[in-house]
């Protein structure tokens, strides 16, 4: 095995690169990092990622941060099966639903930002909590209406084949359900989640299922 994925199980960001490569059949073994503990800041770790962020992917001679460039990566080196769409406009369709987990919800909900929260605005758990639900709902209200009113969603969220759409979703929703979030709220957001963990590609992802997993 040639690839290694530095990784924490429950963190999302890795989880979304365990998806890609679960999906593209690519075998890969794990380190994981203690992002409790701050393992993410140790000298080692910092020399792979500046950023003290998991997941980087050691694949090919090279250590590749961020999840989403990760899998855009494993996606132009590894064409089959795709994880974006082969028309210009459902790339952009399925890279800006990807982004709203990515980029709208998760960076705002991360470890770091929780504790900075805590430690240097005096807020409290619930506080915190209430946060971590109040920026899952807004993003999830916005991409329930796109995936609603598009007639480009399928049982995934761009067609009946996962993209890089559902890389980023499933593991947002897992974050969601953990959080006690009554997701059926969103309901094809939903019926995306259960459409995708019947694939082993997903299931064999979850958190539970890594060997960190605690
Ligand atoms: N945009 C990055 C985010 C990476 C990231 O935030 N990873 C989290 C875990 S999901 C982390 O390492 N957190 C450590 C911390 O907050 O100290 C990506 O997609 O890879």
């Amino acid at each position: 095995v040639s690839a290694v994925l530095h990784g924490y199980f429950r963190s999302s960001a890795a989880f979304r690169a365990r998806i890609a490569l679960n999906l593209k059949g690519i075998a890969f073994t794990t380190v994981a990092h203690d992002l409790r503990a701050g393992a993410q800041r140790e000298e080692a770790y910092l020399a792979l990622n500046p950023a003290g962020l998991v997941p980087v992917l050691q694949i090919d001679g090279v250590a590749l941060t961020q999840s989403l460039a990760i899998c855009e990566y494993l996606d132009e080196t590894r064409p089959d099966p795709p994880l974006l769409p082969a028309d210009a406009v459902g790339r952009a369709r399925v890279r800006a639903l990807a982004q709203v987990c990515a980029c709208d919800i998760h960076p705002i909900n991360n470890l770091r930002v929780l504790r900075y929260l805590k430690a240097r605005f005096g807020q409290d758990q619930p506080a915190i909590d209430e946060w971590y639900r109040h920026w899952i709902a807004e993003g999830f209200d916005a991409l329930e209406e796109e995936l609603r009113r598009s007639p480009r969603t399928g049982r995934f969220c761009d067609g009946d084949s996962p993209t890089l759409a559902d890389v980023a979703l499933i593991p947002q929703v897992w974050n969601a359900l953990r959080s006690q979030i009554d997701v059926g709220a969103w309901p094809c957001i939903s019926s995306v989640y259960e459409v995708a963990l019947a694939l082993p590609a997903f299931e064999a992802a979850l958190p539970d299922r890594q060997p960190d997993a605690i």
